[in-house]
C-alpha cells in the first residue's frame, strides 16, 4: 500500500483564491520540507485554509511524521490540552500567521513553497500513525485520534471506487482544514486521484457559483446545502452551477429531507450521502450510479463492515430493525492517543461502537435514526460535547450551575443550548459566548443562553436535561 499523495503532473493539485500549486510543485516543496521533518517523533499544524496547511500534511505524510492539525480559532484551554497530550515537536505554519501564546513552548517552522532535493523517504508501513485529529466525547476534553496510514489510503479508494473520482475531476470545498471531512476526503483525496482541490477559504454560496464553472464535484456539511436550499429557488446562476457539478457530496451530519429536494428541484441534482467517523473515516455512502435517496446514507463502502446491534450486543439482521451502528474494516483508527481507557471501550469484540443509531432498508441501504449518547451536539457538522462546554461555563463567575443541551435548528442542525442559574447578577448571554469562544472555539459558543432558578435533578443528583428541553 503506498502512499501516493505527491505525484509529478502539471494538473494543478491545490487552488487557494489565486495561488495554486501543480502536482510536480507541491511533490517538490513538500519534499524539501519533508526532508527537515525526517525522525521528528511528531508535529502540529496550524491549519488556516491554506496552500501551506496542505503542504504541511504532504510533508509529515512523506516523512513519515504523525501530524496534530490544529484549528486555527482553537482557544486557550483546549490548545492548552492538544498540547500537553501531543506534545508536538515542532508547530508548522504559514509565514506571516500569528500563532496563541499558547503554542510559545513549541518551536515554529515556517511553511515554504520553495522546492529543493529531496527523498526518497523510507516507508514507515501501513499501521505508522499518520494523523491525529481531535474529537469531542460525551465527557472530558477533546480525545486524539490516531489514524494509521492504512485508514486513509483505504478510504480514499473505496470512496473514490463509489464516487468513480478521478483524475479529471476538481474538488470545490470551503470546509476546515483541521478535520477529517476537509483534510482527508477534501485535500488528501484529490491529491491522491492525481486530481484538483479548489478550496474557496470560506463558504459563501456566490463563492460556490464561481468554483463550480470549472468545478466537477463539491463536499460539504448539511448546514452549506441548507444555505444553499434557501438560495437556490430564486438564483438561476447558482442552480446552473450545481446542475452543471458531477457530483455534491454531503456528510458529517443528516441532510435534512427537505433541503435535499428543494436542491434536486431547482437543479434536476440529488445531494449524495455518505457516513462517516473521526475514528471510522468513511463508512458508507449512496453510490455515483446509485439510487440518491432522501434521508440515506447509502451502502457500506468496499472493504468496511456494517452491522446493527441491540442493547445486549446481538446483531441484528431484519429489515427495518433499529440498533447501533457498529463498523470493522481498514478504515478504522488505531487508538485514542494516550486513552488506552477510552480505545477498550469503544470496541466490542474489535468492531467500532459508534453509538449512532440506525436502521437497513430492504436493499441494504442505511438510514442513520438517532444517537445513544445524549450529551453529544452536532452543530454546523462539528461535533461538540455537552460536558466540555459546561465545565468551561462553570468557570465564569457568572456562574453557578450550568447544564447544557442541543435543540433542533434548520440553520446547524443542532445549536447549543445553555441552561445557566447565575451566580449573582445575571451575566449577558454574549459574555458567556465569548467565554465559551476564548476557552474552547467560537463554534463550541452556546447560541441561545436560557435563565432559570434551579436545574431539574434526579435522586441521584443528576440533571435531567429531557426535562430541561421539554
Ligand atoms: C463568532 N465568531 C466568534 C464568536 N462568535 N469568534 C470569537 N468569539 C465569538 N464569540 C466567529 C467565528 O469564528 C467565525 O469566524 C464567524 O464568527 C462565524 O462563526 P459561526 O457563526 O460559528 O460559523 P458559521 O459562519 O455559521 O459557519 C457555518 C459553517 C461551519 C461554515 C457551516 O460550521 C463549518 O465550517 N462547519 C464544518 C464543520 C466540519 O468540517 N465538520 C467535519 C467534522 P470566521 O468568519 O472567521 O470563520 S469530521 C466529521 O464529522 C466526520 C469524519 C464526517 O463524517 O465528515
Ligand atoms: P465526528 O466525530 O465529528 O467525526 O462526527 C461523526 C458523527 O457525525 C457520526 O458519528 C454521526 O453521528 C455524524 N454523521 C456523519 N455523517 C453523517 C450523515 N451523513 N448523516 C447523519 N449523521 C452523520
Amino acid at each position: 500500500m503506498t502512499l501516493m499523495f505527491a505525484l509529478q503532473s502539471d494538473r494543478v493539485a491545490l487552488r487557494f483564491g489565486d495561488r495554486t500549486l501543480t502536482h510536480t510543485e507541491l511533490a517538490a516543496c513538500a519534499g524539501t520540507l519533508a526532508q527537515q521533518l525526517s525522525g521528528l517523533p511528531r508535529v502540529a499544524i496550524w491549519a488556516t485554509p491554506a496552500i501551506e496547511t496542505c503542504v504541511a500534511v504532504v510533508a509529515a505524510l512523506l516523512a513519515g511524521v504523525p501530524a496534530v492539525p490544529l484549528n486555527p480559532k482553537v482557544g486557550e484551554r483546549e490548545l492548552a490540552h492538544i498540547v500537553s497530550d501531543s506534545a508536538p515537536a515542532l508547530v508548522l505554519a504559514a509565514p506571516g500567521t500569528r500563532l496563541p501564546t499558547g503554542l510559545d513552548s513549541v518551536p515554529r517552522r515556517d511553511v515554504t513553497l520553495d522546492g529543493g532535493d529531496f527523498g526518497p523517504f523510507a516507508d514507515p508501513g501501513d499501521e505508522a500513525p499518520a494523523l491525529i485529529v481531535y474529537t469531542s466525547g460525551t465527557t472530558g476534553a477533546p480525545k486524539g485520534v490516531v489514524l494509521p496510514r492504512r485508514a486513509i489510503v483505504s478510504t480514499l479508494d473505496a470512496v473514490a471506487e463509489a464516487w468513480e473520482w478521478t483524475s479529471e475531476d476538481v474538488l470545490v470545498h470551503a470546509l476546515p482544514l483541521f478535520h477529517v471531512h476537509g483534510l482527508i476526503l477534501g485535500v488528501l483525496g484529490p491529491l491522491r486521484r492525481g486530481g484538483t482541490v479548489h478550496h474557496l477559504g470560506k463558504f459563501s454560496t456566490d463563492a460556490v457559483t464561481q468554483a463550480l464553472n470549472d468545478g466537477t464535484m463539491m463536499f460539504g456539511v448539511p448546514t452549506m446545502y441548507h444555505r444553499i436550499a434557501e438560495e437556490v429557488g430564486e438564483d438561476v446562476k447558482l442552480a446552473d452551477a450545481l446542475s452543471g457539478a458531477r457530483l455534491l457530496v454531503s456528510g458529517s451530519a443528516a441532510l435534512p429531507v427537505r433541503d435535499h429536494e428543494r436542491i434536486a428541484a431547482a437543479t434536476g441534482q440529488r445531494v449524495v450521502e455518505r457516513y462517516g467517523m473521526t475514528e471510522t473515516l468513511m463508512n458508507t455512502s449512496v453510490r455515483a450510479d446509485g439510487d440518491r435517496r432522501p434521508g440515506a446514507v447509502g451502502v457500506p463502502l468496499p472493504g468496511v463492515e456494517v452491522r446493527l446491534v441491540d442493547d445486549a450486543g446481538l446483531a441484528l439482521d431484519d429489515v427495518g430493525a433499529i440498533g447501533e451502528i457498529q463498523v470493522r474494516g481498514p478504515n478504522l483508527f488505531t487508538e485514542y492517543l494516550n486513552r488506552p481507557d477510552a480505545t477498550a471501550e469503544a470496541f466490542a469484540d474489535g468492531w467500532f461502537r459508534t453509538g449512532d443509531v440506525g436502521t437497513r432498508d430492504e436493499d441494504g441501504y442505511f438510514r442513520i435514526v438517532g444517537r445513544k449518547a445524549t450529551d453529544i451536539i452536532k452543530s454546523g457538522g462539528y461535533k461538540i460535547g455537552a460536558g466540555e462546554i459546561e465545565n468551561a461555563l462553570l468557570e465564569h463567575p457568572g456562574v453557578k450551575e450550568v447544564a447544557v443541551t442541543g435543540e433542533p435548528d434548520d440553520d446547524l442542525g443542532e445549536r447549543i443550548v445553555a441552561w445557566v442559574v447565575p451566580a449573582g447578577a445575571e451575566p449577558s448571554s454574549g459574555e458567556l459566548a465569548d467565554h465559551v469562544a476564548r476557552l474552547l472555539t467560537p463554534h463550541k459558543r452556546p447560541r441561545v443562553v436560557r435563565f432559570v432558578e434551579s436545574l431539574p435533578r434526579n435522586d441521584m443528583g443528576k440533571v435531567m436535561k429531557r426535562a430541561l428541553r421539554a
